[in-house]
């Protein structure tokens, strides 16, 4: 049976509750705070990631989902609120949902908006005794920001088999540890399968964390692709010798090399132009003294690129650049890909509900890439997905200055509900 939309609970009508909203990102942004701002630390796996998971996975049984924890510790929450048809109950969700693990200076809303936007649409709807024709999902993903473990968005990878479980657990970190060993610590290895049940669509809200809605003053992105992602670490072994007395003649400096292979990355960003952008985003030097030549590097190099054949370019430059310094400086260099995705588009008819609802809801609406990557951009490998962006203020992000205003997280939450309506409904 499904509720007739009265004019009460026709959902086009209901609004979410934007005071409750804040709340729970308030609650959950002062797990891991970071003193002074309204950011957070939790990087995957970490013990401030299990405190977040546990007080989400209670928002989710407070509600009534039926929440499962599969083999990369991805928590699922399932609303089938009682009274729905048997064979409405039996059909695939429509899914939304992002992830609450956070770089190591992370800002309140990146990832966090999209999970308890889910919970939102979800107490909105069960407030009013509405009864959805399917069943709705709300989903956190593990490791979405891969800043510890490498790859980036790894628990949506695997949801959607791309990655073995067994490949993801031996995974060593930044830190030495390995994704299983942490999982297993922090309670989280859980018994559900991977790759996950296939939802009937995906749509995420997220941040923007970029400039361009609040510059050109739009309030709702409708998203229609991710750009590709390149991330590469370099290792580079010299010979560790004295400051003073070692003539320059003689050196074989990683310091030097990564310093060159640094603003190599902006030279070459600028040359290519467009959409291309590369980062340093990791450096360490082994002493790391102030009179030492170091004896090692390793840094790390993002690079990213909505046109994959121009990222691969960018890529073919970068590795050639390495093997003239390591030539020039004599010193030895070795690679390894910590994480490639091509560009994904996302459906195009839900992009275009996403862009309706939100124009019916009187916003200003823009199409637009994302930049940084997401975990709808592996759901769309198995299910109709589209992404929903909210303006970040002055374009921060990955910085817990992040911010976005009450007005344009309600709004891409209620752009969510329609939208997760809608597909419900179709
Ligand atoms: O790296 C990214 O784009 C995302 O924040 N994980
Ligand atoms: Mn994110
Ligand atoms: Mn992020």
């Amino acid at each position: 049976m499904t509720t007739p939309p009265s004019a009460a609970t026709r959902p086009a009508e209901l609004r979410i509750d934007g005071d409750r909203l804040l709340r729970r990102l308030t609650e959950l942004s002062d797990i891991g705070s970071i003193p002074e701002t309204t950011g957070s630390s939790r990087l995957a796996f970490t013990d401030a990631d299990k405190q977040g998971r546990d007080l989400v996975v209670t928002w989710m049984q407070e509600l009534g989902l039926e929440v499962t924890v599969d083999g990369i510790g991805n928590v699922i929450g399932v609303w089938t609120p009682d009274g729905m048809d048997p064979e409405h109950a039996a059909l695939a969700p429509v899914m939304t949902g992002s992830h609450i693990d956070t770089v190591r200076t992370g800002g309140r809303y990146d990832g966090n908006l999209g999970v308890l936007g889910g919970l939102e649409v979800i107490e909105t709807l069960a407030t009013v005794g509405f009864i959805p024709p399917r069943p709705l999902a709300v989903a956190f993903f593990s490791n979405e920001e891969g800043a510890r473990f490498p790859p980036d968005m790894m628990g949506s990878l695997v949801y959607v088999g791309g990655l073995g479980l067994e490949q993801a657990y031996q995974t060593v970190g930044i830190d030495g540890a390995t994704v299983g060993d942490e999982l297993s610590r922090i309670g989280y290895l859980g018994p559900g399968g991977c790759p996950g049940l296939v939802p009937h669509a995906f749509v995420e809200v997220h941040i923007e964390q970029g400039p361009v809605l609040e510059e050109a003053g739009f309030d709702i992105g409708a998203v229609e692709s991710v750009q590709g992602i390149s991330w590469t670490e370099i290792t580079i072994e010299g010979q560790s010798n004295h400051a003073g007395t070692t003539p320059m003649r003689l050196r074989h400096d990683p310091g030097f090399v990564a310093a060159e292979i640094t603003s190599f990355v902006r030279r070459m960003v600028t040359e290519l132009g467009h959409s291309q952008v590369g980062t340093v985003g990791m450096v360490e030097l082994h002493p790391n003294l102030v009179n030492v030549v170091a004896a090692s590097a390793k840094l790390t190099v993002d690079l990213r690129n909505t046109d994959n054949e121009v990222l691969l370019e960018a890529e073919r430059r970068l590795h050639s650049c390495i093997e003239q310094l390591a030539e020039a400086e004599g010193v030895r260099i070795s690679t390894r890909s910590l994480a490639r995705f091509d560009p994904v588009i996302f459906d195009s008819s839900v992009v275009d509900r996403v862009e309706l609802t939100a124009k019916h809801l009187g916003a200003m609406t823009l199409r637009m890439p994302s930049g940084a990557g997401h975990d709808a951009q592996m759901m769309a490998r198995v299910c109709p997905t589209a992404m929903i962006f909210t303006p970040s203020h002055k374009g921060i992000s990955h910085n817990p200055a992040e911010h976005t205003d009450q007005h344009h997280l309600e709004l891409g939450v209620n752009t969510l509900l329609g939208v997760m309506v809608g597909l419900a409904e179709s």
